[in-house]
């Protein structure tokens, strides 16, 4: 970004509708609503304050990149861009929304037996979005696993006979219900963290840092 105007990347949805609030909190109102609006830039309440909407899985690459400034993203996004990238990603991570909360987890169709299949030593084939998280965690328990990299909807690869499991987000667990699953492994509790380029960190910080400050005071415990 050439101008000195902050650009805030953010998903539409549940990431976009929890990040109102911070926003509100740093005295920053948005007033077009990105599920009816058509426009890719939103403006804000603060002129000097844009949001871009991207898909939640780009965010860290527009932040990384510096097609937007800061942005925010679920830990199961950065994850898999920090496995991707390394840790020189570019990309600064100062704090913890605590929104968009949820959990990772393994589950199976009812009928399946995880923990023999796994005390036997049998390869379980896994679908999932999170290949890079799910890899890690299967080789620290010393799980054999097969992993099938999936784009969406994995809950129904169980029921297809694609895989034997999946490694996925729950909240409410009506979805995993929905589709006869049950969740058996519990990976890692997941919320959204602020991430901040860091070039605009040294460039931007008198913009950035009322802001990060706001943030961090109206982060619900
Ligand atoms: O939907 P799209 O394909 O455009 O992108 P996305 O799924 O990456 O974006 P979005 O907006 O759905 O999710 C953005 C972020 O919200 C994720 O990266 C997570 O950090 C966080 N989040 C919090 C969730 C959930 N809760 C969640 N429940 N993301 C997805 N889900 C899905 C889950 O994958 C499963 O299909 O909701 C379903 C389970 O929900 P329950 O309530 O039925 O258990
Ligand atoms: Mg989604």
């Amino acid at each position: 970004m050439s101008d000195a105007a902050l650009t805030l990347a953010l998903s539409k949805g549940r990431i976009f509708d929890e990040t109102l609030p911070l926003l509100a909190a740093a005295g920053i109102s948005v007033p077009e609503n990105p599920e009816t609006s058509r426009k890719l830039i939103l403006p804000t309440s603060d002129p000097a304050v844009r949001i871009v909407i991207v898909r939640a899985t780009d965010v860290p690459t527009y932040v990384q990149y510096g097609g937007a400034d800061v942005g925010i993203a679920g830990k199961d996004v950065l994850l898999e861009h920090g496995a991707q990238y390394g840790d020189d990603s570019g990309l600064y991570q100062p704090l913890d929304l605590n929104i968009a909360k949820c959990r990772m987890s393994v589950a199976v169709p009812q009928g399946f037996d995880y923990a023999s299949a796994v005390r036997r030593g049998a390869r379980i084939r896994v679908a999932t979005k999170y290949v890079n998280t799910a890899r890690e965690h299967f080789a620290a328990k010393g799980v054999h696993v097969d992993l099938i990299k999936l784009y969406g909807s994995m809950e129904l690869a169980p029921l297809v006979g694609l895989a034997d499991a999946i490694v996925d987000l729950v909240s409410t667990g009506g979805t995993l219900k929905a589709n006869g699953l049950v969740e058996v492994e519990h990976i890692m509790p997941i919320s959204s963290r602020l991430v901040v380029n860091r070039a605009s960190l040294k460039l931007k910080h008198a913009r950035l840092r009322p802001i990060i400050d706001a943030f961090a005071k109206a982060v619900q415990p």
